[in-house]
């Protein structure tokens, strides 16, 4: 039995993403087609640029099933890159403000920004999204559903009421409404304001930022550790939502409001569950959840709620102000092409992160070396909880 790791491969404009995750239990089925529909989602969103035109995402399997059931074995794919051009890219004689270039090319001596920029690009995150479409399969199976959506682009708020709404109703119908959206909204009205935003910036080689957000339902309380701070799901979680590109901020639950709020008025109620047969399935409810699902480092059965604060993408067309290398001479940044905002994106990234590390404590709370030992793991936990 190994702990769920994973690690990615691939520069943006290489050969090919490459992904390997370990520690998936044996006897798991594989969909590939969710796998690929994933990619797609983080393809697609308004305001992206030209390279999304050019890549089709998809994986190709290398290793780790046998008739479409996991071995137990590591878990390998790659997604083929359409523009391969690495080798022909021009060098950028200058450092771009915002992105990995400057402190990168410091930290490994040289005057070549695109030995940084090429690893340090977001299209790595694609290889996650594929990590993640195979590692939530795991955890979707017992109930657990992971729900990244876009909560602000450029200053424009989607409504509350909206969203509340959405996680009110059945999932189908909040799936459907969020995927209509070219901004991976909940909120219809939102889309005339938020495209009219998307195109200004573009008219003025202007790029935006946003705030995404990610719920987890159905996880049974107990997911995480209270015995040591890095166990703490909320840092691992934490972690995860800052290991994503422009991420600036993060929030779960009530978040920096929570500073501004008496203990009263924060913590939220105990209060025993005549019906025990929710995800909890335990004795308890809370009367609030503005804790966002986390006490002691650890979900309480509550919705899981966590938002990220995502920067306006760092290629600017206006230029940005940077110094050349071999002068220093005041010039402005190299541009090539770039998105105006990839807010929409990055919900589908957050998404899988959130849903990437909740498989990995899913899987150690409930540990087993096959599916079935996974499953009566739940199980026993199950009825354990029923008498705590
Ligand atoms: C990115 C720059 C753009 C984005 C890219 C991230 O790529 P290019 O330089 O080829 O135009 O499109 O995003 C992706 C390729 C992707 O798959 O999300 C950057 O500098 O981070």
């Amino acid at each position: 039995m190994t702990r769920l790791r994973w690690t990615t491969a691939g520069e943006s404009h290489g050969l090919a993403l490459v992904g390997v995750i370990e520690g998936l239990p044996s006897g798991l089925p594989l969909d590939l087609e969710r796998v690929n529909r994933e990619l797609a989602r983080r393809q697609g969103g308004y305001g992206r640029g030209g390279r999304m035109r050019i890549e089709k995402d998809e994986v190709e399997l290398l290793s780790g099933t046998r008739g479409g059931l996991t071995l137990g074995s590591p878990v390998s794919f790659r997604i083929a890159n359409s523009d391969a051009t690495i080798e022909k890219l021009p060098v950028p004689t200058n450092p771009r403000p915002g992105h990995a270039d400057l402190a990168g090319c410091q930290k490994h001596g040289h005057r070549d920004p695109r030995a940084v920029l090429e690893r340090a690009s977001a299209r790595e995150t694609a290889a996650r999204v594929a990590l993640a479409a195979i590692a939530r399969q795991a955890i979707e199976r017992f109930g657990v559903e992971v729900f990244g959506h876009v909560l602000e682009l450029g200053g424009v708020r989607v409504s509350s009421g909206a969203v509340e709404a959405a996680f009110a109703g059945p999932r189908e119908a909040r799936e459907s409404r969020r995927d209509a959206s070219e901004f991976r909204s909940l909120d219809p009205s939102a889309e005339a304001p938020m495209r009219a935003a998307v195109d200004a910036a573009k008219e003025a080689g202007d790029t935006l930022g946003g705030v995404l957000e990610v719920r987890a339902l159905g996880l049974p309380p107990g997911l995480g550790s209270y015995q040591s701070g890095p166990e703490r799901l909320t840092s691992r979680l934490g972690q995860a939502l800052f290991s994503i590109p422009a991420i600036k901020g993060v929030e779960f639950g009530l978040g920096f409001d929570a500073a501004r709020r008496r203990g009263s008025e924060f913590h939220d109620a105990i209060l025993g569950a005549e019906d025990r047969s929710g995800p909890g399935g335990g004795r308890y409810r809370r009367e609030t959840n503005r804790a966002g699902g986390l006490e002691g480092g650890m979900t309480t059965g509550e919705p899981l709620v966590a938002r990220a604060a995502m920067k306006p993408i760092s290629t600017l067309r206006r230029g940005a102000r940077t110094v050349e290398f071999a002068t220093l001479e005041p010039v402005t940044a190299t541009y090539q092409r770039s998105d105006v905002t990839s807010v929409p994106a990055a919900s589908v990234v957050g998404e899988a992160v959130v849903a990437l590390e909740l498989a990995g404590a899913f899987l150690e709370k409930f540990a087993g070396d096959s599916l079935a030992e996974v499953e009566d793991a739940f199980a026993a936990f199950r009825r354990r909880l029923a008498g705590v």
